[in-house]
């Protein structure tokens, strides 16, 4: 009980000092809050609460390096939906008004605590089936995959089929619900200069949606809580499409481009790499979706570094994560140290409920 309380008081006072907010007000609140903790062992947060937790939390979110951006967090109040259908129809929409036509708004839904759970990692993700000894589609989709099957959902085998979302409530069995295609915005790849790279096949969905953190804010901790932003082009070029474990496209690339790839001293895979990235970039601009290069995004964290500097807030940071996989030295990030303290309200990592 004081565990919540000292947590909720120390979230209502960040908030009415950072909002600028009366002191009598800010007692008032707490007041209030301390009531309700001793009646119900919990407190309800206000909308304008959750709403500025939520932008705090990504301000806070150690591993990202996109938090320029924290204060135009679009947040959606879904704490009151209890059924699977419309908890379904609010995440349409939200990945409707997040995907905005490519022109990606940074938003977050967030649903009632402790009830609502979604299986997914992220809302759009694709699937991966076994065939003998291998893998076709998105090997981190695999178990996911497998438990859609078991409750009844029947993927087409490619390697790029969206899985369905899985929507939990309390402890009712699980419901499955399939994305409309239509609201599913993906970028076929092309490169300018290989006209062989269209024939490749590969594409990659807009809007990543990470959708199995839990978001924590005083005291209490929200299980669905969806949130996206846009992508650096380095998660899809050289993570997604690139890691061994999972489309492991560089060999493939490298053969293409007539690259030596038995001696790693040719840098076949670095080459490969590269051009992978620039495909990247280059269609999703060239298809008007929202991207980021990692250069850039180094810059605009720079300038959130000094904007929090001007407010006189710590920065906290994991260098591990914040370091781009390609090129890390040319940014200012790699040369520098990090304090990895962890600030509340955040995003945590919860127990998966498939496994
Ligand atoms: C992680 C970029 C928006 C919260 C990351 C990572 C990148 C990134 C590159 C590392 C991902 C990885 O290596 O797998 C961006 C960009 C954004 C953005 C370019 C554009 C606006 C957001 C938003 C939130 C957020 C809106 C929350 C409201 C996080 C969190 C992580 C993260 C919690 C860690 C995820 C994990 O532990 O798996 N971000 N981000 N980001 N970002 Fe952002
Ligand atoms: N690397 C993952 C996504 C992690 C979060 N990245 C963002 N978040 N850009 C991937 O799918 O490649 N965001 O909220 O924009």
């Amino acid at each position: 009980m004081d565990f919540v309380f000292d947590k909720a008081e120390r979230f209502i006072m960040q908030y009415y000092n950072e909002m600028k907010l009366p002191e009598e007000q800010k007692k008032r609140r707490l007041e209030q809050i301390a009531q309700e903790i001793t009646e119900q062992g919990s407190y309800f947060l206000s909308k304008e609460e959750l709403q500025y937790g939520a932008k705090l939390a990504w301000r806070n979110s150690n591993k990202c390096i996109g938090r320029l951006f924290w204060k135009s967090l679009y947040v959606n109040d879904h704490r009151h939906l209890d059924n699977e259908e419309a908890i379904f129809q609010s995440l349409l929409e939200h990945i409707r008004y997040a995907t905005n036509g490519g022109k990606i708004r940074p938003t977050i839904s967030i649903y009632a605590q402790n009830r609502v759970h979604i299986w997914n990692d992220q809302l759009i993700r694709y699937a991966a089936y076994e065939e003998d000894g291998e893998i076709i589609g998105d090997p981190i989709s695999l178990e996911l995959t497998k438990r859609c099957q078991q409750l009844g959902w029947q993927g087409r085998g490619g390697h790029f089929d969206v899985l369905p979302l899985v929507i939990q409530i309390d402890e009712r069995p699980p419901q499955l619900f399939t994305i409309p295609s239509e609201d599913v915005l993906e970028v076929a790849l092309h490169h300018a200069e290989y006209d062989w790279f269209k024939e490749l096949h590969l594409k990659w969905y807009a809007v990543p949606i990470i959708s199995n953190m839990g978001f924590e804010i005083g005291g209490m901790q929200f299980n669905a809580a969806p949130f996206n932003g846009w992508y650096m082009g380095t998660e899809i070029g050289a993570r997604n499409l690139a890691d061994t474990d999972r489309y492991n496209m560089l060999p493939i690339i490298a053969e293409k481009m007539g690259l030596n790839t038995k001696k790693a001293s040719t840098l076949w895979q670095d080459r490969a790499l590269l051009e992978l990235n620039q495909a990247v970039l280059d269609s999703y601009k060239d298809q008007g979706v929202s991207i980021v290069d990692h250069h850039t995004a180094a810059q605009q964290f720079h300038l959130f570094e000094e904007q929090e500097n001007v407010e006189n807030r710590t920065i906290t940071g994991n260098w591990t994560w914040l370091i781009p996989p390609l090129a890390p030295a040319t940014t200012h990030v790699f040369h520098q140290r990090y304090d990895n303290t962890k600030k509340s309200p955040n995003f945590v990592y919860q127990p998966n409920l498939y496994r």
